[in-house]
């Protein structure tokens, strides 16, 4: 049976790249999976830290992130939704994984020279005269622990946006490795490899720089769309997105990087209107930019409403259904026996038993 694992860190609301590339597909995978296929759902805490956080304010978005899960669809009856944090094995797994993770591979991950703003070729033993200090281990480590997450479930497929498809290569060589080292045959996997399972909305770009992927720590909150914005938000936005003034509307990422993320979000939220998104541009070639602004907002606006308003209910309607403190637990309660089951077959091949 398949195992599906897929994490989000609880460093603000969604925007409308964590719910095209990840949170979408996650409902909609729950929605379709076999009767005998588990899902995992987690708000990964322990990765929000490698940056510096406040523990209010931290206490207050692990509280949204879970809001917003159930916002979009996720079922705490059928899902098994749970915080990081709330189940230690996840870290244990991660040290025992680490002893055997390359630093060389690490090295090469784009993740922590992105968070730090160094050049790709930045290394870690000499990151640059202003970012030494700046460079954390667990920064450096995050992946570690990422893949730990995942195998800690024995997971066989993990949703994820395009950022993370490089992560997710670390973490079946770190499973191969490990089966290596100690699974008795070669034929069986004590950590199965986990499969990617791309999203089609792979990459949703800044609104104000679309050469950037949109993203929650982006200091500017024009960049985003959240799944929890009113429309008036939406559309003054989309507004003041970033576009050019080429006459009329194609589709090309290289040259019209803006125009082109605005055409592929409309796209994403209503695949139903077109093959592509370079078809869909057929379509509204001739609009102004004013105008394809307005419809993009609309469009936007008609398929997140629900999210928003299920939001809403969520965090303060009271009353209805279990609170999301016992949600938590309960979906911690689970993850413990999923994690445990892997952490005593690890704990018997390494000898640790
Ligand atoms: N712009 C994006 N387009 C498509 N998918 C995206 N994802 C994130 N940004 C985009 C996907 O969302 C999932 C959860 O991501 P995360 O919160 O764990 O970390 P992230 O990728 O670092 O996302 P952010 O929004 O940029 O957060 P911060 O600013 O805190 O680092 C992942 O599956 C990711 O692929």
């Amino acid at each position: 049976p398949q195992v599906i694992f897929s994490g989000i860190q609880p460093t603000g609301v969604p925007h409308l790249g964590n719910y095209l590339g990840a949170l979408r597909q996650w409902a909609k995978l729950q929605n379709e999976a076999a009767p005998d296929t588990t899902l995992l759902y987690s708000i990964v805490d322990l990765h929000a830290i490698t940056i510096k956080q406040d523990p209010a304010q931290l206490r207050q978005w692990r509280k949204e992130m879970l809001a917003s899960l159930l916002a979009v669809g996720l079922d705490p009856k059928r899902s098994i939704i749970f915080y990081q944090s709330s189940v230690p094995a996840h870290s244990e797994l991660m040290w025992i994984l680490s002893c055997n993770a390359s630093m060389g591979y690490l090295s090469r991950m784009t993740q922590w020279k992105s968070k730090l703003s160094l050049p790709d070729n930045a290394s870690p033993l000499d990151p640059g005269p202003t970012s030494k200090a700046a460079l954390k281990l667990g920064l450096f480590s995050y992946p570690v622990l990422q893949a730990s997450d995942i195998l800690i479930h024995r997971a066989t497929h993990v949703p994820v946006g395009d950022d993370q498809s490089q992560h997710l290569e670390f973490a079946r060589e770190v499973a191969n490795g490990f089966n290596h080292l100690f699974s008795r045959s070669s034929k069986t996997h004590i950590l199965p490899p986990p499969e990617t399972i791309l999203s089609p909305a792979k990459r949703v770009m800044s609104l104000t720089q679309p050469t950037k992927k949109m993203s929650k720590s982006d200091q500017d909150v024009k960049s985003r769309i959240l799944i929890t914005d009113s429309r008036e938000e939406i559309f003054k936005k989309v507004k003041s997105a970033l576009t050019d003034s080429i006459e009329g509307v194609s589709y090309d990422p290289s040259t019209r990087p803006g125009v082109s993320n605005l055409v592929e979000i409309m796209y994403y939220m209503d695949e139903s209107v077109a093959d592509s998104p370079k078809a869909l541009t057929q379509d509204l070639r001739e609009l102004s930019m004013r105008a394809l602004k307005e419809l993009v907002a609309d469009t936007i606006n008609v398929h997140i409403r629900d999210v928003r308003e299920r939001y809403q209910g969520v965090m303060y309607g009271g009353g209805n259904g279990n609170s999301l403190g016992e949600i938590g637990e309960e979906g911690a309660g689970r993850a413990r026996e999923s994690a445990g089951r892997t952490m005593g077959i690890v704990r018997e091949a390494m000898g640790l038993d």
